[in-house]
């Protein structure tokens, strides 16, 4: 440990910390552009610079390490000044269009113009005089992810979240020089045609609005407040531990009730759990794996069994691996098991005939931390069944438009039934890792083991990056990779073909918790505090095995008659293709 001081605050620090770890342990708020907590910094905004007693030159708190006896100075006069400068540079680049941006009110720029009192009084300078091709600044191709680079900030963390310390897809990079220089895709292709797997980390890492989920929000609440059709809603497992953040709550608080209650008065007509989807899913899956272990790589299933409910990691597969394409599980995602029960199954049916005919439809939206969520609503085969996509931070816009004040919203609000009820199976799809527990909980029920197996398996836990396994006894060795890189590491060799018999793959860090749709934070510990709030529902939870979730089995009596059967694979299962 070190000690300094930062504005006459004593403190100590840990041996390598900045100047930044000392300020925020000294309680002392330095400004920030380019660095993020959990991606490398490169202090290239300037803003965060700091004078050291003794030194001549100010130098950027976020890279600088500390040292004992330092004595710190983060607001001097001379600081404000280099500050002011370096905005300008910034803001002459940037348009002046805060009042229509996707992020306006959660941009990091804005707000310290807002802190510094800046106004944006200088001459424009337009940014990259490098406009060709004519997508290259602004890019709504991808039905996830939208560019516009008119806004780039030229922070290099959307660089790093899809390149070397975050996915590791190379996607995006910097090119040209100087003035110039911008964080371009690959060969300047449209995104759509480049390997971008929909993940958003882009998203969640850009500090203003060049990267941002392509935008639903709007026609949601249009359609809403014509009231011409019956509307529906799901949410993710994800979003109820997260969307607090979007209000000032803590990371980690579960919102659950307020969240029904702000679609609610949103004006869903049905407000429905996404976590009775995945209970379906994992009824499906698991009659899966048994059903492949009776006839291992016979046909057109293989074993290891991948998991296939993050369409990230599908898309990944299909543009990088579509060898591994008969490992996939076939079983839909959640979201799609939802939408389809809501368009085309038992919900559509007790709406009455025209809509079991099909001759009308419900509107049907989905509430999901996950940006690659837009992109697996309109895949074909399964396109239709969900009508719009909005990610967790495009609800808080929705409950921020409607000025709903989600702080004294009643904490009781309920799903509506069925398809609203979910068993603590559910709840875990949220974490790296429950897929697989949740899968292992009914699928020792199906093999008769369910009282010799825990319903725990620490092992798989965790919000480190890496890939976990677990022997289960009856049933083999599975495998969890949190995140795209630690998948693509285990792919590097063959090892994982004889080693495991399934495989879970989240493509984002922590898993949907950690997803691009998710509230933007600088803490570093965020996803261990979401994580936290996951199992603690799951714990509570009455029920904690997706086949003991009683309106999944009251679908199975009565329209699907029985996991796998043939009705069940026509509206609960898909295709993949290369
Ligand atoms: Fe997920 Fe899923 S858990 S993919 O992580 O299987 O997005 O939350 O909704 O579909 O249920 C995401 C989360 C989510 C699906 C479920
Ligand atoms: Fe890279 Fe994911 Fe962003 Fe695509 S969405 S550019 S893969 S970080």
């Amino acid at each position: 440990m070190i000690k300094l001081t930062v504005n006459g605050i004593a403190v100590e620090v840990i041996d390598g910390a900045t100047y930044l770890d000392a300020a925020n342990a000294a309680g002392v708020h330095i400004p920030t552009l380019c660095y993020h907590p959990r991606l490398p910094s490169h202090g290239v905004c300037r803003m965060c610079l700091v004078q050291v007693e003794g030194q001549s030159r100010a130098q950027p708190a976020c890279i600088t390490k500390a040292s004992a006896g330092d004595v710190v100075d983060t607001a001097s006069a001379d600081l404000q000044r280099f500050r002011d400068q370096d905005a300008q540079w910034l803001l002459a680049r940037h348009p002046n269009d805060c009042m229509r941006c996707e992020v306006n009110g959660s941009c990091r720029l804005q707000n310290l113009v807002s802190e510094n009192q800046w106004e944006d009084r200088w001459e424009k300078i337009p940014i990259g005089s490098v406009t060709h091709p004519e997508h290259r600044l602004s890019d709504h191709t991808s039905p996830s992810i939208w560019r516009d680079l008119s806004k780039c900030v030229e922070c290099g963390l959307c660089v790093e979240a899809c390149g070397p310390h975050g996915q590791q897809q190379y996607v995006i990079g910097f090119a040209e020089r100087g003035s110039d220089r911008l964080p371009v895709t690959v060969f300047d292709r449209p995104l759509a045609d480049t390997g971008c797997i929909s993940c958003g980390q882009c998203t969640q890492a850009c500090p203003v609005g060049a990267l941002i989920e392509t935008p639903h929000w709007h026609q949601v609440l249009h359609t809403l407040a014509q009231r011409r059709r019956i509307s529906a809603v799901q949410v993710a497992p994800a979003t109820r531990v997260a969307i607090g953040e979007e209000f000032g709550m803590a990371p980690g608080t579960v919102s659950t009730g307020k969240m029904i209650s702000a679609l609610r008065q949103l004006g869903f007509d049905y407000v429905f759990d996404s976590n009775f989807g995945a209970d379906l899913t994992i009824m499906e899956e698991a009659t899966e794996l048994l059903e492949r272990r009776k006839t291992p790589n016979a046909g057109n299933a293989k074993l290891p069994l991948f998991t296939s409910c993050c369409p990230g990691w599908v898309n990944w597969v299909e543009i990088n691996r579509p060898d591994l394409l008969l490992h996939l599980s076939t079983t839909k995602s959640p979201q799609q098991m939802h939408g389809a029960l809501t368009k085309r199954g038992a919900f559509a049916g007790s709406l009455g005939p025209a809509f079991a005919a099909g001759q009308t439809e419900p509107y049907v939206v989905s509430v999901m931390p996950c940006t690659a969520k837009k992109d697996e609503a309109v895949r074909p085969g399964v396109s239709g069944d969900i009508d719009h996509v909005v990610t967790t931070r495009e609800l808080a816009r929705m409950i921020k438009a409607r000025g709903i004040a989600f702080h004294a919203l009643p904490d009781d609000g309920a799903f509506d039934h069925p398809l609203g009820a979910s068993t603590g199976a559910a709840q875990i799809f949220a974490a790296s890792g429950g897929v697989m527990e949740a899968m292992v909980r009914t699928a020792a029920h199906l093999l008769g083991m369910e009282q010799a197996l825990p319903l725990e398996w620490q092992p798989l836990r965790g919000v480190d990056q890496s890939v976990k396994s677990a022997q289960i006894p009856g049933i083999g060795r599975v495998a969890i990779c949190n995140g795209i890189a630690a998948a693509q590491r285990m792919l590097q060799t063959e090892a994982w073909r004889e080693q495991f018999i399934a495989i879970e793959v989240m493509a984002c860090a922590g898993g949907c918790l950690g997803g691009g749709g998710e509230p933007k934070s600088m803490d570093p510990l965020v996803l261990e505090k979401r994580m936290r709030a996951v199992y603690a529902i799951d714990q509570q939870a009455p029920l904690r095995r997706s086949h003991e979730n009683r309106e999944v089995q009251a679908l199975y009596a009565g329209q699907l008659q029985a996991p796998g059967s043939a009705r069940a694979r026509a509206l609960l299962h898909t295709s993949y293709a290369a």
